[in-house]
């Protein structure tokens, strides 16, 4: 299915009266918000290969009909989100899940949609059929040093794959670490995983970028072989400027404070990109935005300051991705929903009066900040984003349209209803 430009054009001259009048309010009120627009309409989130299914937990999976069967099939959803917010312009493909059997004519489905490849991602998480190495003990931790290497030469392989299809990353999560105390000498663990990245680092397109995910915990509850920042800050530094760290929003413990943990990579230079998602317990997936919308606010504050105090361009210059997953929601909802959260955080952290946030800072004036930085998250700054997606050509409701459109009825009616999409 193809969302045409006349759908969103009628759809956009219903609703367009009354949104340039809040439109011209905003920017009445606000010197900054013609330049907020422009840096939105730049603005892209990539979406991974293995949201567009439903997730499903460990006790179970209720498809919702319609899902992609193929990485055809799934790169016809995420042309139809970007069709319907213009901010959804690449695909991150999850390998072995998402291997094209034609890369040409993979490369030209994607074009046709206007969709560039994102970062692309390996599993050793998993066992695949006909493997023959198991990872029930860890991958490039592992003690035995044939399936260190078979990791490593998947992982090279997932480069290979991305390299065909014009992608410039490489996003490396291993669930490798323990159980049980004792399980595990951590050090021999530690050197033996820089030693499968080294390797996997030197496989790298002089161009590419390695992103090194923590996690602090899942599937292994007593230790995590890359199980925070401070550990994927020493993988990133050892390995070399082409490494970064990657911050999956759903990966801290409980509480962590995750703005200043950016703040302080983005200093380093190491911090490589985002997986965005929420989360009230663990690494719960949720639609970003849902739970926690002021700590996404404070995230994208820090990213901007520190993005701004390197003079970093906002939109290429950090991987910016969803990862997240949907077990009672239409997946394509749920990511137009994540989308336009991540836009509002980003858009009012632009808003955000930096100098008097800094003199206020200096002053030691307490108060005085907070209200600063509540001034810019109490503002509405929805018609900004609607304003950035109707110059981009995108609709501006984009959950509306989708409804209006019955795109999962039409999306069932091609698909079937009990299609399940390959991933988690
Ligand atoms: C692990 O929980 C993770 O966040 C990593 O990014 C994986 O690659 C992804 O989920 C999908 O399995
Ligand atoms: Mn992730």
């Amino acid at each position: 299915m193809r969302i045409d430009k006349i759908q969103i054009q009628k759809h956009n001259d219903k609703l367009n009266a009354a949104h340039q009048r809040k439109v011209k309010q905003l920017v009445n009120e606000n010197p900054n918000a013609k330049k907020v627009i422009n840096k939105l309409v730049d603005f892209q989130i990539a979406v991974p290969s293995w949201a567009l299914g439903t997730g499903g937990t460990r006790f179970g999976r209720f498809s919702g009909g319609g899902e992609p069967r193929t990485l055809e099939e799934k790169i016809e959803d995420v042309g139809l989100l970007h069709a319907l917010n213009k901010s959804s312009g690449a695909i991150s493909l999850h390998i072995p899940w998402d291997i094209p059997t034609s890369t040409r004519k993979i490369k030209a489905l994607a074009a046709e949609h206007d969709l560039l490849f994102d970062a692309v991602n390996s599993n050793t998480f998993q066992d695949q059929p006909g493997q023959k190495l198991s990872y029930k003990f860890g991958s490039l931790q592992h003690v035995k040093e044939k399936v260190r290497q078979q990791a490593i030469d998947h992982n090279i392989e997932v480069i290979k794959h991305g390299k065909a299809l014009g992608s410039n990353s490489i996003t490396v999560w291993l669930s490798d670490g323990s159980c049980f105390p004792g399980q595990l000498n951590f050090r021999k663990a530690f050197e033996r995983t820089l030693e499968g990245l080294q390797e996997i680092y030197a496989a790298l397109p002089s161009n590419w970028k390695m992103f090194v995910e923590y996690k602090a915990f899942e599937p292994n509850f007593y230790s995590m072989t890359v199980g925070d920042w401070g550990q994927c800050y020493l993988y990133a530094s050892k390995l070399g400027p082409k490494a970064y760290t990657l911050v999956d929003l759903g990966h801290h413990l409980p509480n962590a404070n995750i703005e200043q943990i950016v703040s302080l990579l983005l200093m380093e230079k190491k911090l490589g990109g985002f997986h965005f998602n929420d989360s009230k317990y663990g690494d719960d997936d949720l639609t970003v935005g849902s739970i926690n919308p002021y700590q996404l606010f404070l995230i994208f504050n820090e990213l901007v300051e520190g993005m701004d105090a390197r003079k970093m361009n906002h939109a290429t210059d950090l991987g910016w991705m969803i990862d997240a997953s949907h077990n009672v929601k239409d997946p394509l909802e749920d990511l137009l929903q994540s989308v336009e959260a991540i836009k509002i955080a980003y858009a009012q952290a632009l808003l955000v009066d930096r100098s008097a946030l800094n003199r206020a800072q200096e002053a030691n004036d307490v108060a005085k900040a907070q209200e600063i930085l509540q001034q810019a998250y109490r503002t509405d700054v929805r018609p900004l984003v609607a304003e950035a997606r109707l110059r981009a050509g995108a609709a501006l409701q984009p959950i509306s349209l989708f409804r209006d459109l019955q795109v999962r009825k039409q999306l069932i009616s091609e698909r079937g209803l009990k299609t399940i999409a390959t991933g988690l």
